[in-house]
C-alpha cells in the first residue's frame, strides 16, 4: 500500500487504520494522534491483535469503532471493488445487494467442528476434532492470508449493551462485507470495546475467507478457549461470528458452566386487547419459521391484539430471582431468509426492507430492485449469479438468499427489546417441518416432558444448509448444528432447570407443516398462526381446558378460534388427532435416537420416553 494510499485511509476513517509493518508505521507516525496508538488497553486483545497480523501479514489493520460514517465508507468502498451493488435509490435507499461465490451460499455443517480437549465432551452431535491438529491445520491455511488486504478488529457485544445477560466478542476479519453485516447485526465498535475493557472477557474470533476454496473451508470451535477460528467462506453463519458460532456454540457451552441457556429461538411478546403482554420464545430449525412468526401481524379477527418483535434467531435465557425465566436477544439484526418474503406472508418484514438494508444472493429486476421467488409475479432480469434470468438455470434468487437489516427498522419491534434484564418467558415453543403425524399444537404435561418434546424434535432439512433439502432428521431443540457440546450433558442441562422454580414457562410443540394427500399445507399458517399463539396464552393463563392424551394435551377443536379462515372441520381433526399406531413407531424411534448417546444420555429423560412409549400401548 502507497504511503498516500495509507494516508488517504487515515484521514478518512478517524486515525484508525493501522499499517501492519514497522516500515510504513514510522514512516506516517506523525500523523496519528498518540492516544490513538493503543486503541486499547486490554494487552491480551492487543496481544491477539498483534499475534494475528503477524500469521496474516495484512497491508493494514482497522479498528472498527462502529459509527454511521464507518459504515458508509465501508459500503462505498465496496461499490468501488465490486463486492457491493447499489440497488435502485428511489425504491430501496442504502441498499446493497451482495454476489457471493456460487460454492459459498449456506453454513456447512460437515465443515464446522468442535475442538474439545475429549471428544465425548463434543458429543455424536458435532464434527470433532483434536483442538492441537485444529490449530495446525489452521495456522496453516491462516499464514500469509491476508497480504493484500486489511484486517478488520470488530469489538462486538451480543445482547444490550448494559445487560447483565449480554457477552462480548471481537471479530478479526478480512471481509469488508462482515464488517458491515455485524454492524447491522450487533452492537459494535467502541461501546463494545470500553465494556471488553472493563470485563477484561472476550470470545477471539479469528476470520478469513481465504481464497473461498472449499477444499480449506473449516469453521473451527474451540469452547474451552472461548475461541473461533473460520477460514474460505464468507457466508452468514460461518462468517458472522457474532452468530451461530459465537452467540450459539461457544455460548452454549458458556452458559451450561455458568447456568444459563443459549438456543436459538426467536422472542416474542404477543399483547391482548387488555395490553397485557405475554413473552414466547420458540424453537424452530433453519427456514423453518422463526423470522415469519417473530413477525407476525394478528388476522382478522384479532383486532386490539399485537405481537411484538424481541428477537427471530437466538435467545439466551435465565432464570431470574422471582423464579421466572428471563430471555434476551443476543443480536441487533435479521439475518433473514429472502424466499417466500411476500406482503401477504410477511409484511413486516417487507416493510422494514425497502431502505437501508443488504441482500445477498437474490435476483434483480430490470429497474434494479431486489426479488427473490414468492415476492410477487414480477420476471427478474438477472438471476443470483448475476447472469440473465433464464428458469432453465433454476430459482433467480439463491434459495438460501437472505436479507440483513437492523432489528429497530422491523414495524413490531419491542420496546422491551433493549431492557437490559431482558423478558420474562410465559411459553417456550418447540416446532419443526413436519409433513405427516405431528399434530398442529400440543402442550407438554411437565417441564421433563416438555425437554422430550425439545430432544425429540425432528425436521425437514432445508436450504440454509449445504447438504440435502427435505429429508427429516433429528434436529433437538433446532441446535443440531449449533450446540457446542455433547447433547446428552445439553439436555441433562436442561433437565435440571426442573427443580430451579415453579414458574417455569410451559412447554409446547407446532407444527405448521402438516401437509395433506395432495402435497397442500393444511394449515393457512404465517398470520393465522396467531390462532395457535392464542390458544398456548389461554393454557398458560389457565382459561381453557385441553385433551389429555400419550403425546401431551391437545386443544379442544371448539377452543381454537377459525373465524375467518377456511379450514374444514375434517382437516382440523387431523390436524389435532393422535394417531396412535404412528407414534408407536415414532416414540420407539425416539427411544433410539437417545440410545445414541449412550451411558451418557440422562435417564430422566430416557424415563419419560419408556412413560410416553408405555402409555401409548
Ligand atoms: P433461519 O434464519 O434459517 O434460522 O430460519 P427461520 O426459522 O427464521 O425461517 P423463516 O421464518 O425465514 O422461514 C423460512 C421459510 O418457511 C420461508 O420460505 C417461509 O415462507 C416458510 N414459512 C414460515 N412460516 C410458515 C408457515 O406458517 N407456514 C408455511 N407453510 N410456511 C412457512
Ligand atoms: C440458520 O441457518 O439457522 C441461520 C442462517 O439463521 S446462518 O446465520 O447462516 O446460520
Ligand atoms: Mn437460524
Amino acid at each position: 500500500m502507497s504511503y498516500e494510499c495509507l494516508i488517504y485511509l487515515i484521514e478518512k476513517r478517524g486515525s484508525r487504520v493501522y499499517p501492519a509493518t514497522l516500515d510504513v508505521h514510522r514512516a506516517v507516525i506523525g500523523k496519528i494522534p498518540r492516544e490513538e496508538h493503543s486503541v486499547t488497553t486490554n494487552q491480551q486483545l492487543k496481544a491477539w491483535v498483534d499475534q494475528v497480523a503477524e500469521l496474516t501479514q495484512p497491508d493494514d489493520i482497522y479498528w472498527c469503532n462502529g459509527s454511521k460514517a464507518e459504515y458508509q465508507e465501508l459500503a462505498d468502498e465496496m461499490i468501488v471493488s465490486g463486492d457491493f451493488i447499489a440497488l435502485n435509490k428511489e425504491t430501496h435507499p442504502g441498499c446493497y445487494l451482495h454476489r457471493s461465490d456460487p460454492s459459498d451460499v449456506a453454513r456447512v455443517e460437515h465443515l464446522t467442528f468442535v475442538c474439545t480437549s475429549d471428544k465425548e465432551d463434543a458429543g455424536p452431535n458435532n464434527n470433532w476434532m483434536d483442538p492441537d491438529e485444529a490449530r495446525d491445520r489452521m495456522r496453516e491455511n491462516f499464514s500469509g492470508c491476508m497480504r493484500g488486504r486489511t484486517l478488520y478488529v470488530i469489538p462486538y457485544c451480543m445482547g444490550p449493551i448494559d445487560s447483565p445477560l449480554s457477552r462480548c466478542g471481537v471479530e478479526i476479519t478480512d471481509s469488508p462485507y462482515v464488517v458491515v453485516n455485524m454492524h447491522l447485526m450487533t452492537r459494535m465498535g467502541d461501546a463494545a470495546l470500553r465494556r471488553i475493557e472493563r470485563e477484561g472477557a472476550f470470545v477471539k474470533g479469528l476470520h478469513s475467507i481465504g481464497d473461498l476454496d472449499p477444499e480449506c473451508r473449516f469453521i473451527m470451535h474451540f469452547p474451552e478457549d472461548l475461541e473461533i477460528q473460520s477460514f474460505g467462506s464468507g457466508y452468514g453463519g460461518n462468517a458472522l461470528l457474532g452468530k451461530k458460532c459465537h452467540a450459539l456454540r461457544i455460548a452454549s457451552y458458556q452458559a451450561r458452566t455458568e447456568g444459563w441457556l443459549a438456543e436459538h429461538m426467536l422472542i416474542v411478546g404477543v399483547e391482548n386487547p387488555e395490553g397485557e403482554v405475554h413473552y414466547i420464545a420458540a424453537a424452530f430449525p433453519s427456514a423453518c419459521g422463526k423470522t415469519n412468526l417473530a413477525m407476525l401481524i394478528p388476522p382478522a379477527g384479532y383486532e386490539g391484539w399485537k405481537v411484538w418483535t424481541v428477537g427471530d434467531d437466538i435467545c439466551w435465557m435465565r432464570v431470574g430471582d422471582d423464579g421466572r425465566m428471563w430471555a434476551i436477544n443476543p443480536e441487533a439484526g435479521f439475518f433473514g431468509v429472502a424466499p417466500g418474503t411476500a406482503k401477504n406472508t410477511n409484511p413486516s418484514a417487507l416493510a422494514m426492507l425497502d431502505h437501508d438494508a443488504i441482500f445477498t444472493n437474490v435476483a434483480v429486476t430490470e429497474d434494479n430492485q431486489p426479488w427473490w421467488e414468492g415476492l410477487d409475479d414480477r420476471v427478474p432480469v438477472t438471476d443470483w449469479k448475476g447472469k440473465p434470468f433464464d428458469p432453465q438455470n433454476g430459482p433467480a434468487a439463491q434459495p438460501n438468499s437472505r436479507f440483513t437489516v437492523q432489528m429497530s427498522q422491523c414495524p413490531s419491534y419491542s420496546d422491551q427489546a433493549e431492557a437490559p434484564a431482558g423478558v420474562p418467558l410465559s411459553a417456550i415453543i418447540f416446532g419443526g417441518r413436519r409433513e405427516r403425524l405431528v399434530p398442529l399444537v400440543m402442550e407438554s404435561q411437565s417441564w421433563n416432558h416438555g425437554v422430550l418434546y425439545g430432544a425429540a424434535m425432528a425436521s425437514e432439512t432445508t436450504a440454509a444448509n449445504i447438504d440435502t433439502v427435505g429429508v427429516v432428521r433429528r434436529d433437538p431443540m433446532a441446535m443440531k448444528p449449533f450446540c457446542g457440546y455433547n447433547f446428552a450433558d445439553y439436555w441433562s442441562h436442561w433437565l435440571g432447570f426442573s427443580t430451579a422454580s415453579d414458574k417455569l414457562p410451559k412447554i409446547f410443540h407446532v407444527n405448521w407443516f402438516r401437509k395433506d394427500q395432495d402435497g397442500k399445507f393444511m394449515w393457512p399458517g404465517f398470520s393465522d398462526n396467531m390462532r395457535v399463539l392464542d390458544w398456548v396464552v389461554q393454557r398458560c393463563k389457565g382459561e381453557v381446558d385441553a385433551i389429555e392424551t400419550p403425546i401431551g394435551r391437545l386443544p379442544l377443536a371448539s377452543d381454537l378460534n377459525l373465524d375467518g379462515i377456511d379450514v374444514p372441520a375434517e382437516t382440523l381433526e387431523a390436524l389435532i388427532e393422535v394417531d396412535r399406531e404412528a407414534w408407536k413407531a415414532e416414540i420407539a424411534d425416539i427411544g433410539e435416537y437417545l440410545d445414541l448417546y449412550g451411558d451418557r444420555t440422562p435417564a430422566a429423560l430416557k424415563a419419560e420416553q419408556e412413560r410416553v412409549a408405555a402409555l401409548l400401548m
